[in-house]
């Protein structure tokens, strides 16, 4: 294991200081949950045991179509993607993997990169293939869609690009392939809209003969943008009949920016696991558009919800459920470390809420139509702060008591910025 980023003393050190309050803090729950026949440290169990996969892409400074303002520090290559997400992990304890991109993630020498991750304790999650941007060199544009183009040579071309981040992937030790593609109109009459699918799904079908017997792959929906009148997979119904239609290893992921404002997501996941086609998150937050903010900053009694899902979920389990938690996340105004330390804490915490609502009083009265009643039961989990046992958890496994007093005492970014070449100016994503 390479020397971590953080200084471990430094760790101990303000864990030490923190140490007498948390356990106060953590004894008086404790108290307060076992009224209601709850044992914290079962739950402790279970938030030491959850994980959330951070984006390769959010570890540096995000923008949009207007600009983007890097930060001194912020990493120019995957290389220090890498050690940022090992900072996110050495302090948070709930960020083993990285979801990489390609090519915005490609290197010469992907058993090096897997062994360089592994020696600063990550592993990868899902591999994500890029259809949405032309690279230099490239014999076909997208400019018309990718897998649902007109041109079948350009079809092919985004056929093998998916083909290449699987076999990428297989080097890391990756199990996933999440497909999102931008393709679709901005004019009514543009494309046919039928015909639209049914060249991706031909053209999907060709990645999913591809895939490892262990694989799986992940069609990522979207509404809006970068096409602003149809998208060729725009909702959780397109993703479903598309994933059915392809087969078994072919699953919906869920990121919860890409449906309109006051859509009911949680509806949507218990949707997708009633058909066995749950297969994965990219969590984040939005008021307006694909806004790409904090997860759970805008509206994290909807994640609560999302969570509360997935505790029934797991107690009606169908085949092959085993959702990929993944953050997928733009930090355009703040340091993308603190983003997702602070992102990483709100989805555990999200997940630690959920696992204490009183099942059993929730079902009665539901089954008693005593709606006031069922509404309490998931209240009473939500209003519960869980921030005790995240700690304990984090502080049990080598984590940091409190995570962003221990980044910024590290200086971290501020060595980074003397180290790291300047990231000049641009406008979009990454
Ligand atoms: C599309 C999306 C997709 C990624 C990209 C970075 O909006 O959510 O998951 O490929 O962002
Ligand atoms: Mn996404």
């Amino acid at each position: 294991m390479t020397e971590l980023p953080i200084s471990a003393d430094l760790i101990a050190e303000r864990n030490a200081l923190h140490a007498e309050a948390l356990e106060e803090d953590y004894a008086a729950l404790g108290r307060k949950l076992s009224r209601t026949g709850i044992d914290i440290d079962a739950i402790k169990d279970r938030v030491a045991g959850f994980s959330v996969a951070v984006p390769s892409w959010g570890a540096g400074r995000g923008g949009t179509r207007f600009a983007k303002f890097p930060i001194a520090g912020e990493p120019t290559n995957i290389h220090e993607k890498l050690e940022d997400c090992a900072v996110i992990q050495q302090l948070s304890r709930v960020t083993p993997r990285v979801s990489p991109h390609f090519p915005w993630d490609k290197v010469s020498d992907f058993t090096a990169l897997r062994e360089e991750a592994a020696a600063l304790g990550l592993g990868w999650d899902a591999v994500n293939s890029n259809t949405f941007q032309d690279q230099v060199g490239q014999a076909h544009t997208y400019a018309n869609g990718s897998l649902s183009a007109q041109d079948a040579a350009t079809r092919q071309q985004a056929v093998d690009h998916n083909i290449e981040c699987i076999e990428i992937g297989r080097q890391l030790g990756s199990t996933d392939l999440t497909v999102w593609v931008g393709d679709g109109t901005n004019f009514p009459g543009q494309q046919d809209l039928g015909r639209s699918l049914d060249r991706y799904l031909e053209a999907a079908s060709k990645i999913y003969a591809a895939l490892p017997d262990d694989w799986r792959m992940l069609l990522e929906h979207k509404m809006f943008e970068p096409a602003f009148y149809s998208t060729v997979i725009s909702d959780w119904g397109s993703s479903i009949l598309a994933a059915q239609e392809l087969g078994p290893k072919a699953k919906c992921l869920v990121d919860l920016g890409h449906h309109a404002p006051n859509v009911n997501i949680e509806q949507i996941v218990a949707r997708l696991h009633r058909f066995g086609k749950l297969g994965g998150f990219h969590f984040n937050d939005s008021k307006y558009g694909d806004d790409d903010l904090d997860s759970g900053s805008i509206n994290p009694h909807q994640l609560f919800l999302v969570f509360n899902e997935l505790v029934e979920a797991e107690l009606n389990p169908r085949d092959g459920f085993n959702p990929s938690y993944m953050i997928d996340q733009s930090h355009n105004v703040t340091d993308p470390i603190e983003s997702m330390l602070s992102s990483a804490e709100t989805i555990t915490q999200c997940f630690a809420k959920a696992q204490l609502v009183d099942r059993a009083a929730l079902h009665a009265a539901q089954e008693a139509n005593d709606t006031m009643m069922a509404f309490q039961a998931l209240r009473r989990a939500y209003n519960v702060d869980v921030a005790p046992i995240l700690a304990k958890a984090r502080m049990e496994a080598g984590g940091a008591i409190d995570v962003l007093e221990a980044y910024r005492l590290s200086q971290y970014r501020g060595r980074k910025a003397q180290e790291r070449k300047a990231v000049g100016l641009g406008a979009g994503i990454v």
